[in-house]
């Protein structure tokens, strides 16, 4: 039986089967690394359980790691909605990472700056964006106070895809997820006020369908690092879009575009074409993975 995993915790799945029907599975031997959005052939047993016996062929995986760990977001996705806001102010530095993670992961991303009835921040918010306005990234302004209006702006956008939700924690990503699928009940930290139990927001991937099944929407859990040691310096580069065409001019073929003459990227820099900040997230990227291949 072939499925696709809607769920992943520790060894136990959840995984979907063609026909609508779910069963928990589990992995057998030493079978590690699968995630949601996997597609799975499975062994039926029991009731309704499985064993996974195979990974089918991946179109792409999202992850990030660092020094301590690797952490996988997602398999097989068409696109990633990267969730910000105002309140808390949305960290330029891990929106930049999750961009470039998605296009050397070759993911088309979008923005969705949220809360925008939030207006206090805004002008700030827009201001930081514009950057990745520029390089093409569309950016959708979304409330879930305005559940009819963020349906007419996302649900077009969504339709025949798996789209996956991404951000920092308190941006809203669960909360989107409610207005655009009401049964999917996810928590919120506004819920974990109410019921009083802290900051219990959403703690593990999972995978839902679009209303009449046009669609896939992953939720994830917010995130407060973006390492992308598993990237090359070819990689690294590769998600900087705009790069890309003074790449050609540089001397040396195996350019790092840091310090070396006759480099493409750095006469862009100077020139104001590519942005300073960009450069400088390049930079702290790439200096961040050369230092840990030294250990
Ligand atoms: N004013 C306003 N508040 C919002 C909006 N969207 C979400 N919130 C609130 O922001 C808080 C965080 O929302 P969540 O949906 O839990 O955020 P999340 O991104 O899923 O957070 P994690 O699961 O921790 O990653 C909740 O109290 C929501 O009610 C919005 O458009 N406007
Ligand atoms: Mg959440
Ligand atoms: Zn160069």
């Amino acid at each position: 039986m072939k499925g696709r995993v809607i769920s992943a915790h520790g060894r136990h799945y959840i995984v979907e089967l063609e026909n609508g029907q779910t069963r928990q599975c589990y992995t057998r031997g030493k079978k590690t690394g699968i995630c949601v959005g996997d597609f799975v052939r499975i062994q039926p047993q029991a009731e309704d359980e499985g064993s996974i016996e195979e990974t089918l062929t991946r179109k792409n995986l999202l992850y990030r790691s660092d020094e301590m760990r690797s952490k996988q977001f997602a398999a097989n996705v068409d696109q990633l909605l990267i969730v910000v806001a105002t309140e808390p102010f949305f960290s330029e530095d891990l929106t930049g990472r999750a961009l470039t993670g998605a296009w050397s992961a070759d993911i088309s991303p979008i923005i969705l700056l949220n809360k925008c009835d939030l207006t206090s921040g805004m002008a700030r918010a827009q201001e930081s964006l514009e950057i990745y306005r520029e390089l093409g990234v569309p950016i959708i302004s979304s409330s879930i106070h305005e559940p009819e209006q963020l349906k007419q702006d996302l649900l077009p956008l969504l339709k025949d895809k798996t789209s996956l939700l991404l951000g920092q924690s308190g941006m809203g990503k669960s909360s989107i997820l409610n207005v655009l699928i009401p049964h999917a009940r996810a928590h919120t930290q506004e819920h974990s006020v109410a019921l009083g139990t802290g900051k219990h927001t959403t703690t593990s991937t999972r995978l839902y369908h679009l209303p009449n099944n046009t669609g896939c929407l992953i939720d994830s859990p917010g995130f407060q690092a973006f390492g992308l040691y598993h990237l090359t310096q070819t990689d690294v580069a590769n998600g900087f879009p705009e790069f890309k065409t003074h790449i050609e001019s540089c001397r040396f073929y195996n350019c790092t575009h840091l310090h070396e003459p006759g480099c493409g990227v750095l006469a862009a820099l100077k020139q104001g074409v590519i942005s300073n900040k960009r450069h400088e997230l390049y930079e702290r990227i790439l200096l961040e993975n050369q230092s840990a291949t030294r250990y």
